[in-house]
């Protein structure tokens, strides 16, 4: 059976992208494939974070993947540093990986920048490596496939030439992970800039569609979108970025073709009330399951505890036949 492994931050609030673009395909995989879903809180701490925010965002984002439709009898929700086999793959990783690779990530480019005129001199090591930490967590469990978002495709063909590597040095030891990225939706942008993603990470709080704000607040969003002047409804990234972001939401919302949708319309506004409606539509339901969730923690506390020692089970395996093609003394 086909493994599937990916990763949440649990930072920030999460948003319509990450929905669209991840956590909607994770729940549709789970009945398929062996599946492993994980909060990668220490991926968070990339960047300083605040230790009650952490643990409070680690919590709900445990929460959250089980309101999107993960259900912990059919697949294995975890918490990242509740396994801590990943940080010694890791180490095993970063030793595989060349520099060079490391500083052409464009996720470790842009996050970099952000920082101000520093720059790369201030952001984290952590910040940097960050991608041998997610090669281990995707190979330690033997995954073939990753559902994520455009954004990560470049991580997961380093995972690939990282795993290549090592097999060739020290003998066929590691799965080749693909990439498995929506067709739709893959790269939804922000509301109010439609050519930078819709992310966690910026201050664009009316241009991010938070997955559990309230349905007017998210109706209002759409209302305000930014599209252009020409009122010509056209999928066509490039040349109509905001309009093509709502049709590829609604597609995405809806099940249906973005392309096909621009025909039904001729004016903007009709647009943007039918993709709030859409989107609203699809995120009630989950908003009411993370309710009902939050308010019993000791089920959740079981659920990630659980998950915790599932995940544990497999991952000791991998990183002791890492340890041992690369030649490592056994402990006798
Ligand atoms: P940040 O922007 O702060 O890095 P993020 O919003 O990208 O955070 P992550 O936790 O890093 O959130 O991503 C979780 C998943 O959501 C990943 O699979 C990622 O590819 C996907 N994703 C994130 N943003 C988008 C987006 N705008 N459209 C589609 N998928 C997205
Ligand atoms: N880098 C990813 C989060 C992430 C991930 C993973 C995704 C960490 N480990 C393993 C898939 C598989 C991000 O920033 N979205």
């Amino acid at each position: 059976m086909t493994r599937v492994l990916s990763g949440i931050q649990p930072t920030g609030d999460i948003h319509l992208g990450n929905y669209l673009g991840a956590l909607r395909q994770w729940a549709l995989d789970q009945h398929e494939h062996d599946s492993f879903y994980c909060a990668v809180d220490l991926h968070a701490v990339t960047v300083q974070q605040d230790p009650q925010e952490l643990r409070s965002k680690t919590l709900e984002t445990m929460a959250t993947l089980v309101a999107v439709g993960l259900d912990p009898e059919v697949c294995t929700l975890f918490v990242q540093s509740h396994v801590p086999y990943h940080t010694e793959l890791s180490w095993l990783l970063e030793c595989t990986v060349s520099f060079g690779e490391l500083r052409r990530m464009t996720q470790f480019k842009d996050k970099s920048t952000k920082q101000g005129d520093a720059g790369q001199e201030h952001v984290s090591a952590g910040l940097f490596t960050y991608p041998a930490l997610m090669a281990a967590d995707i190979l330690i469990y033997d995954a073939d496939r990753v559902p994520v978002g455009d954004d990560q495709r470049q991580h997961l063909e380093l995972t690939r030439d990282i795993a290549e590597r090592f097999n060739s040095r020290y003998g066929d030891t590691l799965v080749l992970p693909s990439a498995a990225i929506p067709k739709i939706a893959a790269r939804v942008m922000d509301l109010q800039e439609p050519t930078n993603k819709m992310s966690k990470s910026t201050d664009s709080a009316a241009g991010s569609v938070g997955i559990f704000e309230d349905t007017s607040s998210i109706a209002k969003k759409f209302k305000r979108a930014v599209t252009d002047s020409d009122n010509e409804v056209l999928f066509d990234f490039d040349a109509k970025p905001g309009v093509s972001n709502l049709l590829s939401i609604l597609g995405a919302a809806t099940d249906r073709d973005p392309e096909i949708l621009a025909n039904d319309y001729d004016q903007y506004g009709p647009l943007k009330t039918d993709a709030a409606d859409a989107v609203i539509n699809v995120l009630e339901p989950v908003q009411q399951r993370r309710a009902e969730l939050l308010s019993d923690p000791a089920e959740l506390g079981r659920i990630i505890a659980r998950g915790a020692e599932k995940a544990s089970e497999v991952a000791s395996q991998t990183v002791h036949r890492a340890k041992s093609a690369m030649g490592f003394l056994p402990l006798k």
